[in-house]
């Protein structure tokens, strides 16, 4: 029986750069996900009937949101629901579903690379028919409309069960609980060579690949071990927990120090990779080597033509404006179109749809392509591979071969996190009124050219994204991002983007924080980090 239930709103539910996220106590206030969800529904249009997705990374809360989500789809006139079994599917594989059965949209249930667990992050994030994130314009209604919601729709059948694979109906809907990883193996079966990354490993490659504990155990498990033939043990940390085991499911080198303490030793694999909680973000590491995800963008975007699913070539390389400009020289090289956008994911979207890119990149550690509408970690862990397979070098090798064609853009990452957000906003702030004064100035070698708050002018709807970061430019090619991240769950994270262009051969091997050292002291500089944050240094280096 469906009930209508008056409810009133919470003021806080705008979607960040990835949908909604909060701490799990929050959207365990009464209503908290009720609200957002018949959000959501009443800002689309034409879903009667149709089919809608749900997939979660597994964490904590997961189970809880998808029963209400089931109810609530069932009273608002879904016809279907395609859920992963255990209430699994990887961000990814939701956006090979949505395409593959060209379903309405669907909903993921994931808070990325932020912990789970009872008091940690949990979050929600809708994402429409062409299997990606659901642009502005549409998270701006869900937020509209959150602010003056006073009713939801749900039915109130009883829980149903996650477990098993089924066809059921309740409430007049069909509910399908499928097996999350068939299909997207399928599709990486079509993308690349598994024949001959499966020759790699019967010749004694070695590879470790760490899920976390989070979404991607299953897949790593099922492609890499049972269809490409690695030996036992290669999927590690496999089996998906709502807490991540304690652990922060996020593949840098904070939170995966254990894989780069690994290649930096005798013990080395030939290759390590690592994903994050819901399965799009990846690390990539070879025997005493870190890829920072600027060249893995790069590197993967030079190689791509090795696996059978990009033989044809690219049409265009998109990275988000952060994200180095290593890319751009690929792109460049190849005679194909090179697209700058704002941070997230969705930004990629009409340029994927439009034909115009084919492989997309971001610093945050996401590299994907056109095969699905979503950043996609174990895609750029197997295109890797294939690569490897097909070069026969490792991946010290295709790095060196790679700085000595394109020159190398040095990158580093300094976020400090939970900072107060009214300091952050004056930082902001503060440097924006200079931005003027800023060309000209030297720090030390360093002489600033341009400054700017970063707008985007999408090149397909033509919609436009302001002050999506500040960018300080230098001669020479050298150049500061900061930006506020539209992730967090704790006050506000400052994140500082640095980055410096080498082509001289004889330099393309320094250690990455010396050879950045002088700007990294422009940047504190210029921003008066210290004085803002009262901090010495940051919270995390990537
Ligand atoms: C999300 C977005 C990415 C973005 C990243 C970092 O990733 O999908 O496009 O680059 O956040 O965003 P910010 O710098 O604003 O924190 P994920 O993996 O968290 O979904």
């Amino acid at each position: 029986m469906i009930k209508t239930v008056p409810t009133t709103p919470y003021m806080d539910q705008r979607p960040g750069t990835s949908g909604l996220r909060k701490k799990v106590p929050e959207f365990q206030q009464p209503n908290y996900v009720q609200n957002f969800i018949q959000s959501i529904f009443d800002s689309l249009e034409g879903y009667k009937g149709k089919t809608l997705v749900i997939g979660g990374d597994g964490r904590y809360f997961n189970p809880e949101a998808i029963q209400i989500i089931v109810k609530m789809a069932a009273a608002n006139g879904f016809g279907k629901l395609i859920i992963g079994k255990d209430g699994i599917c990887s961000t990814p594989a939701v956006s090979n579903l949505i395409r593959k059965k060209k379903t309405f949209g669907g909903i993921i249930l994931s808070a990325s690379h932020n912990p789970g667990g009872p008091k940690e992050d949990f979050g929600i994030k809708y994402n429409i028919g062409n299997g990606g994130p659901a642009p502005e314009k549409i998270t701006e209604a869900i937020f509209a409309r959150s602010k003056g919601i006073d009713r939801y729709r749900i039915e109130d059948f009883p829980d149903i069960d996650l477990g098993k694979i089924a066809a059921i109906e309740r409430g007049g809907m069909a509910i399908e609980i499928i097996d999350p990883v068939k299909d997207y193996a399928e599709l990486m079966e079509e993308l690349f060579d598994f024949d001959a990354i499966r020759k790699l490993f019967k010749s004694g490659f070695r590879m470790v690949f760490d899920s976390m504990h989070a979404v991607t155990g299953p897949y790593g498990k099922e492609i890499l071990e049972n269809r490409l033939g690695a030996p036992e043990g290669t999927a590690r940390n496999f089996r998906p927990l709502p807490d991540f085991g304690g652990h922060h499911p996020d593949p840098n080198l904070v939170h995966a120090k254990h894989l780069y303490d690994l290649v930096m030793s005798d013990k080395s694999p030939d290759f390590a990779a690592a994903s994050d909680g819901d399965g799009d973000r990846n690390l990539i590491l070879g025997r005493g080597i870190f890829i920072t995800p600027s060249d893995s963008l790069a590197m993967l975007s030079a190689n791509a033509h090795l696996a059978p699913g990009y033989k044809g070539g690219l049409k265009g390389i998109a990275r988000s404006m952060p994200t180095s400009a290593a890319s751009d020289r690929v792109a460049a090289k190849l005679g194909i179109g090179s697209y700058e956008t704002p941070t997230g994911w969705k930004f990629f979207g009409n340029l994927l749809d439009a034909g115009m890119a084919t492989i997309c990149g971001e610093e945050s550690a996401g590299t994907g392509s056109n095969h699905v509408r979503e950043k996609d970690g174990l895609w750029a862990v197997l295109l890797w591979l294939n690569i490897l397979a097909v070069r026969g070098l490792s991946v010290r090798e295709v790095a060196e071969d790679h700085w000595k064609t394109y020159g190398r853009n040095y990158y580093t990452r300094h976020d400090y996190e939970a900072v107060k957000s009214d300091a952050a906003h004056k930082l902001m702030s503060e440097l924006t009124a200079k931005l003027s004064s800023l060309p000209g100035q030297s720090f030390g070698k360093d002489k600033v050219e341009k400054a700017d708050d970063f707008a985007y002018h999408d090149p397909v709807d033509h919609s436009v994204s302001e002050h999506q970061g500040i960018r300080i430019f230098f001669e020479g090619g050298s150049r500061i991002v900061f930006r506020l991240s539209g992730t967090g769950t704790e006050g506000a994270t400052i994140r500082v983007y640095i980055e410096r262009y080498e082509a001289d051969p004889a330099r393309l091997d320094l250690d990455t924080q010396k050879a950045l050292a002088d700007l990294i002291a422009a940047a504190g500089k210029i921003a008066g980090i210290k004085a803002h944050t009262g901090r010495d240094r940051p919270s995390v280096i990537t």
